[in-house]
Formats: C-alpha cells, structure tokens, sequence
C-alpha cells in the first residue's frame, strides 16, 4: 500500500457514548488551543507507533498468506482501527476553534474516518479485510485439478496469445474466483457504511470523495468535468482499435458498432492495451524497437531491473535506497509459497525502512511499474520529517503520479544513454511512439473513473449485491465500449471483485487522477530543465533542476492543500487534462484521419 495513515478507523462503544453525551449536554469547558495541540501531539505519537505495528503485520500477511499471518494482520490492523477511532472522536472537540492552519488541517484529517461503536463489527470489519487480500492473493484458475495457473501465467497468457478461445478461457477462468470473496464484501460493505455513519457521513463513498479538499459533491462534478475533457481523445483510440481487432479477430467477434468484448485488450480488465501495440502499429515509421525483447535477451534480473530505477532517481539528485530496502524487499515471486503478487511500496516505519513487493519480470511493462513503485518510496522518503497525519502524498493521485512522471522521461534518448538502446530512432517514430503510451495513459482514463463510480453506487446503497454484475458492465459498456465475453452469471457473479483494488478495498479515483497530473508534472519539470521541444521527446533525466523542484514538492507531504503542492511544482491549482490532451495532439490528429481512411475502407468492402 502506499498510503501510510489508514483511513479507517474505529473506536470503543464506551468513548463514542462519552462523546455523544457531551455533546447533548452542557458544554464542558471550551477547549484551548493548548489542549489541542496537546491532544494532536499524544495522538501522532500513539498512531505511529500503531501504524508502524500494522504495517509489518500486513506485510508479513501479503508475503506469506496464511490463516495465521492474516490474523496477526488482522489483530494489529484492528489495534489501529480502535485507536483512530478514538482519535476521530477526540478531534471532534476542537472543531471551530482558532488553530494554527496545520494544526486545524491535522484536526480535519483525523476526522476522515470510520468509526466503529461496536468493538465486534470493528473485529469483523479487519479480518474481512485481510481475509479478502488473502483470498485475492491465492486465487487460482484450474482448468483440471492439477492444472492450476496463477494470475500472473494467465495475464501472460492474455498478453501474447491471438488465439480468441484461449483468451476467453483465461479470462473467464479468473473472472470464475472472485464470487467465492462476493459474500465478504457484501459483508464488509455494510459494515463500512456503518462505520461512516458513525462519524457522520453519508456512506463510505462519500468518506472517500472528501479527501480532495474540496466538497465531495465538487469532487464528483470535478472527475465529470476531466472525463468529458479527454474523452474525445479516448473515442479516437477506441475506434482505431476496434478496426485493427476486427482485422484479427474477424466482424463476428468485434462488431462495427457497439460494445466490443473485453477479453481481446491483451489485460485482464482491459485497462492497459500497451500488449496490442504489435497489432496497433502503424504500417510505416514504425520503430521495430521492443524493449521487453532486449531485457530478455540481456536475462536482466529483477535486481538490474530496480537499479534502472534507482539510478533514474539518483540522477534527479535523490538519494540511493537505503541498503535494507535490498535486504527487506520482495521482487521476485517466490516458488514456494503464495503472496499477493500486485505491486506494492510500503513505508514501514518514519525513518527509511522503505519496500518494494513486486513479482518482476523483464518487460518493457514491469520496466515501467518498477519506475512507478520508486516514486512511491522517493515520496516516503522526501515526507519522513513531516508529522504523522501528513506523512502522505498532497492527495492519493499524487502519489500515484509520482512514479509515472519519472516514467515519461524514459525516452529513446534517455534508453540510449543507459545503454538499453543502439541507435535513436527517428522524428518519423514520434507517431508509434505516442501510439504506444497512448495505449497505457489513454486506455485506463474510462476504466480508472468508472471503477469508484461503482464503488460510489455501491457503498450508497444504489447498487445492491444482487446487481453488482449487471451494474459492472453497465458502467463499462458506457465509459469503455466494452462488454463481458461470456454472458453474466445471473446475481452471484463478482466481476468487480477480479479486480485488486476492489478486492483490497483501495481507492482507484486515484489512478484518474494521476494520469492527468503527471502530464502536468511532467510539462512543469520539462520546462523546469529549459526544455522547449515536444514533450515526448522531452527526459528530465540527469537534470538537477528538475529534480529539485520535484522534491520541494514531494517534500511537502500532505501539509497542505493539494492545490499549493500542485503550485510549487507546476504554477497551475487545478487538475487537468490539458497537459495529457497536448502530450497527445499529434497522435489524435494521426487516429482521426487513419480511422477516416479505416472507416472509408469499411463501407467499400
Ligand atoms: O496498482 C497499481 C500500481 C500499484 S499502486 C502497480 N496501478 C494500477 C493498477 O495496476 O490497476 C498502477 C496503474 C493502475
Ligand atoms: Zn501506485
């Protein structure tokens, strides 16, 4: 996870009670300034220490997954929860009082939180959780009993295979596990909400919508406004693809019009396309470079492949990882045992036990995530002098920016001078190129949004159980073009659920908005280093000046506003997709005239 403090909390029966009467009752003497830094004080010092217990208890669950380490994981994730609780509640008194702006913003995130009156649903509520990680970790398709794949064979599979039934039995077959968790969540959904009332909101959904500062409702109106910006550019993709699917697949697997099925995205939940990019790529100019080819080739272990990283942060003068993350980290996928194998950063204390768990392998795509994990561990590292409640990114989209905005610099040129690539290619690849990254940051923007507006719908209560399904494809026939491969398997099926984030309960509005902002990020720093040009061919690698400003805002944690983190690096306060939609001009002017010609072709034949 790459999120330090939870965000869940709960607290005693006794202390809610306590609260609750106090507030009916004669005000007890107004509380002081003095009190609440006292207070605030006290309580980071209890919820680190908290924290750093849970920590290495999940990270001991995620790593060896079994009922005994998912109950340590559980027992201290609940000491926590019973802690923040009581925290959430205590804060409640110095609400309104004059503070010191960090002061008052540390009283405000405190209150962000669930709340649990009853010591037993707070129990439930964390073993479910660890339960559902477990239980997404050791998932396994088993097309005969001793024939059994993990997720990662399968998404190997999905990944380089044309061969359409070979896909959908992937497909289906990891789509087959989750209903077995479906009950747990619907469980621990209900148990969520509850936790949300308590301290005051609607439902947990609108608990995740208020950590933007800003209203939740602006925050809803605020994702609406970015999709309608970059969704043209979307379409342009989605319909280019449609006719390269349609010429491999044949018209009666992808039709002219309407949803396409989404086992053929070369991802399990078609939310990356960068796999199809052989099929995609232009007919000319294209560069022939594959990068996953020479990793291969160079048999680069996942050692080598996290020292590309490092040495791409080094270069922006950040310091080198400290000598245990090496000792303490998981990057390959052990053969004897099961771990959630998702990518993962982890802060384990607030001094620099910084990790990494991460199943590498040597393509071009985990050369990218293991860039993607860095930022998150550089960010830890830039935040640890900041207090406890602002150990965090300027909001969670941030911190998944990071990574991606480092990960934009990996250029042919940047490739060349680490000597991963021969020769440079030409102006005549920019199109390819763009094409390519297209597939990655284009593609996800419908899926990342449309996955918490059906979280929102279901923690409302708008969704029920019995329609997660029907919802889930609602939702992606509507924002992505796409439905399932297979019909729905009546009420119990648990789409959503073959997802990591919905299965480990993490937020995704995150990945949405960080795809707008490492564009921002990324043309900031570019101009930053002095550079002019486009911004595709733009690296910031070994540029000092880029990177110092990239850390004055890293350093700043979540101690303020997101807006004024935003400013310090960029100028700009608002998110948007304008730096993305100006990454990616040339390339929609090159889609829209190739399906012109594609749909022209269409009509004649
Ligand atoms: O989960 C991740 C990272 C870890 S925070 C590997 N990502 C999202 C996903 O895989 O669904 C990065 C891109 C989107
Ligand atoms: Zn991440």
């Amino acid at each position: 996870m790459s999120v330090t403090p939870k965000i869940i909390s709960t607290l005693l029966a006794s202390a809610l009670a306590a609260t609750s009467v106090t507030a009916l009752a004669a005000p007890a003497a107004k509380p002081t300034a003095a009190e609440a830094e006292r207070f605030l004080a006290d309580t980071e010092a209890k919820l680190n220490k908290l924290n750093n217990e849970q920590s290495r208890a999940a990270w001991v669950g995620s790593n060896f997954i079994t009922d005994d380490t998912e109950g340590i994981a559980s027992y201290f994730a609940e000491r926590y929860l019973t802690a923040s609780g009581e925290a959430a509640i205590g804060a409640r008194r110095f609400n309104g009082l004059k503070l010191p702006a960090e002061s008052a913003r540390k009283i405000m995130l405190l209150q962000q939180t669930l709340v649990f009156a009853d010591p037993k649903e707070r129990e439930q509520y964390a073993q479910l959780q660890a339960a559902m990680n477990g239980a997404y970790g050791k998932a396994k398709y088993c097309s005969t009993p001793d024939n059994c794949m993990a997720l990662g064979e399968m998404e190997k599979v999905l990944a380089t295979s044309r061969d359409e039934a070979k896909l959908k039995e992937m497909w289906v077959g990891w789509h087959a596990q989750s209903p077995s968790y479906k009950q747990k969540y619907t469980d621990y959904v209900a148990l969520s909400n509850k936790g949300a009332q308590q301290m005051g909101f609607a439902d947990t959904g609108v608990i995740w919508r208020s950590q933007y500062d800003m209203p939740p409702e602006a925050f809803a109106a605020e994702m609406e406004r970015l999709w309608q910006q970059v969704k043209p550019l979307y379409d342009s993709l989605l319909t280019y693809t449609r006719y390269k699917l349609r010429a491999t697949y044949g018209p009666d697997v992808v039709p002219l019009d309407g949803p396409i099925p989404s086992h053929l995205f070369g991802n399990m939940w078609s939310q990356n396309w960068s796999n199809l990019y052989p099929l995609l790529k232009p007919t000319t100019g294209a560069s022939s470079y594959d990068l996953t080819k020479v990793l291969e080739q160079r048999k680069t272990d996942a050692k080598q492949m996290t020292r590309y990283a490092e040495g791409f942060y080094t270069s922006l003068g950040m310091q080198k990882l400290p000598a245990s993350f090496w000792e303490r980290s998981l990057l390959t996928k052990p053969r004897d045992r099961d771990v959630v194998c998702h990518a993962s950063a982890w802060p384990l204390n607030e001094k620099d036990d910084v990790r990494i768990k991460m199943c590498i392998t040597p393509t071009a795509e985990d050369f990218t995530v293991i860039h993607h994990e860095l930022g998150h561990i550089y960010y830890f590292l830039a935040y640890t002098k900041q207090p406890f409640l602002f150990r965090n990114g300027a909001n969670d989209g941030f911190h998944e920016a990071i990574g991606d905005t480092v990960a934009l610099s990996i250029t042919p040129s940047y490739l060349k001078q680490i000597g991963l690539m021969d020769q440079e290619p030409d102006v005549t690849a920019d199109i390819p190129q763009l094409l390519e990254r297209a597939l990655s940051k284009v593609a996800i923007l419908p899926f990342a949004y449309s996955v918490d507006k059906w979280r929102w719908d279901v923690y409302s209560g708008k969704t029920k159980p019995a329609d997660y399904d029907k919802s889930w494809w609602q939702l992606r026939e509507q924002y992505m073009g796409m439905k399932r491969p297979a019909p729905v398997n009546g009420t119990s099926g648990f789409d959503a659920g073959a997802k990591y984030h919905v299965a480990a309960d993490v937020p995704y509005a995150r990945y949405f908005l960080a795809d707008m902002l490492q564009f921002q990020f990324h043309r900031a720093l570019c101009r930053e280093a002095g550079y002019t040009g486009p911004l595709n061919r733009c690296s910031v690698y070994g540029n000092a000046k880029a990177g110092a400003k990239l850390q004055q805002m890293l350093a700043l944690g979540a101690s303020k506003p997101w807006p004024e983190a935003l400013k310090a690096i960029s100028g700009e306060d608002k998110i948007d997709g304008n730096a993305l939609l100006e990454y990616f001009a040339p390339l929609k002017t090159w889609l829209d005239q190739q399906n012109a010609i594609l749909s022209a072709a269409e009509k004649k034949s």
